[in-house]
């Protein structure tokens, strides 16, 4: 298959929620999708990438320059018999993963539309649906966070992640744990902790937490292998794997037992498929991650969470936590703490032409290949 023509949407679109985390405050998501197109069909991607370096390095600007520059000319008239064949055209290209991911995706959509099959059974998931809990931002008061928590324990989410960060840890926690003393509990710092929070980190087995993610920076193997150590809590890694090579080292460091994957973080779902090779093999637990992401980027999240290898409850919550209006027909749903997983071809839902144009900030990008 050759790719045709590339159309780049970028789009503005208001969050229902305000969500508020150690390093941002999100009350909307600038974004771009993907439109891949050949002689075979059409295929959407979303690319994550934040309009500031602010979660990893990689800002919304500077991907879209990255695939208009380096990425998109080096599939230009070459023959892809598998979406992986992007790797080998894209290895010269360091780094820069959410903007190949953002591609990636859009090209596996297109192949498993071609070949009129679901993207996740391409990916080799079996689930007939996949657990969800829910990610709840930093609030004003410990009082608006149980409301929160109390909310999505009733709509049946299987877990809650709280943000936590310095001076927001303990007492929401020791709150949220007195009134829900059952209820699957996780915490995310992304890296807002140093090496002098180790010791106050390694009383936290008694909030009964499922997984401690991403305490420290996303370089600081070292640092989250000796919290690992004084826990008998997980470690869950989100910002510091970035690749399959990263777990199979974080795995042997003893920095993690759980990883979350975030295939835009990886560079795509070829990568995301290494890293459920590393998993099983050296016996860590996957859960699949989310960017507040479009349906677009959310039906890719839930066709590789129905691979086996994915154990526990993702962030991928349905459509209506975060928008009026998705991208897509129908939305996500997640009832009782699960979506089922689609089974028609590609991602499975259909993405709106006319809510690309409606919530378009600029007009659409059309380049030939
Ligand atoms: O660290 O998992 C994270 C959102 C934006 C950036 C980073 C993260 C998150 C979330 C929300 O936790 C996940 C979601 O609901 O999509
Ligand atoms: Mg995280």
């Amino acid at each position: 298959m050759r790719l045709r023509e590339v159309v780049l949407h970028r789009l503005h679109m208001p969050l229902k929620i305000r969500f508020e985390t150690s390093f941002a405050v999100e009350t909307y998501r600038l974004l771009d999708i993907i439109e891949v197109r050949s002689d075979e069909g059409v295929g959407f991607g979303e690319c994550v990438a934040m309009e500031e370096p602010v979660y990893n390095e990689e800002w919304l600007d500077g991907a879209r320059e990255v695939i208009v520059r380096h990425l998109l000319p080096r599939v230009a008239g070459r023959e892809l018999a598998a979406p992986a064949d992007l790797d080998a055209l894209w290895r010269p290209v360091h780094g820069n993963k959410m903007a190949k991911s953002a591609v990636e995706t859009a090209v596996w959509d297109l192949f498993a539309g071609a070949q009129g099959v679901p993207l996740a059974r391409l990916l080799g998931g079996t689930k007939q649906a996949v657990e969800v809990g829910v990610s709840l931002g930093i609030e004003p008061t410990v009082d608006a966070l149980l409301a929160e928590v109390e909310r999505h324990v009733g709509e049946g989410f299987r877990r809650i992640k709280l943000k936590v960060r310095p001076g927001w840890d303990e007492e929401p926690l020791a709150a949220v744990r007195a009134a829900f003393p059952r209820v699957p509990l996780t915490v995310d710092a992304n890296t807002a902790y140093t090496a002098g929070d180790l010791d106050r980190l390694a009383t936290w087995d008694r909030f009964g937490l499922d997984y401690i993610e991403q305490p420290f920076p996303e370089e600081d193997l070292l640092l989250h292998a000796a919290l690992q150590a004084r826990l008998d809590t997980a470690v869950c890694l989100d910002e510091s794997a970035t690749s399959a090579a990263d777990v199979r080292i974080a795995a042997r460091l003893g920095a993690c037992r759980v990883v979350n994957v975030k295939v835009a973080r990886l560079g795509g779902l070829a990568e995301s498929l290494r890293v459920c090779d590393v998993a099983r093999e050296a016996g860590i637990d996957l859960w699949c991650g989310g960017m507040l992401e479009t349906g677009v980027g959310r039906a890719v999240n839930v066709a590789i969470a129905a691979r086996a290898e994915f154990t526990r409850p993702g962030d991928t919550a349905g459509s209506a936590r975060y928008w009026e209006e998705d991208l897509i027909e129908p939305p996500v749903v997640s009832v009782d703490g699960t979506v089922a997983v689609p089974d028609s071809p590609g991602l499975g839902y259909a993405v709106q032409a006319e809510r690309l144009r409606r919530f378009a900030v600029e007009p659409s990008r059309r380049i030939a290949l």
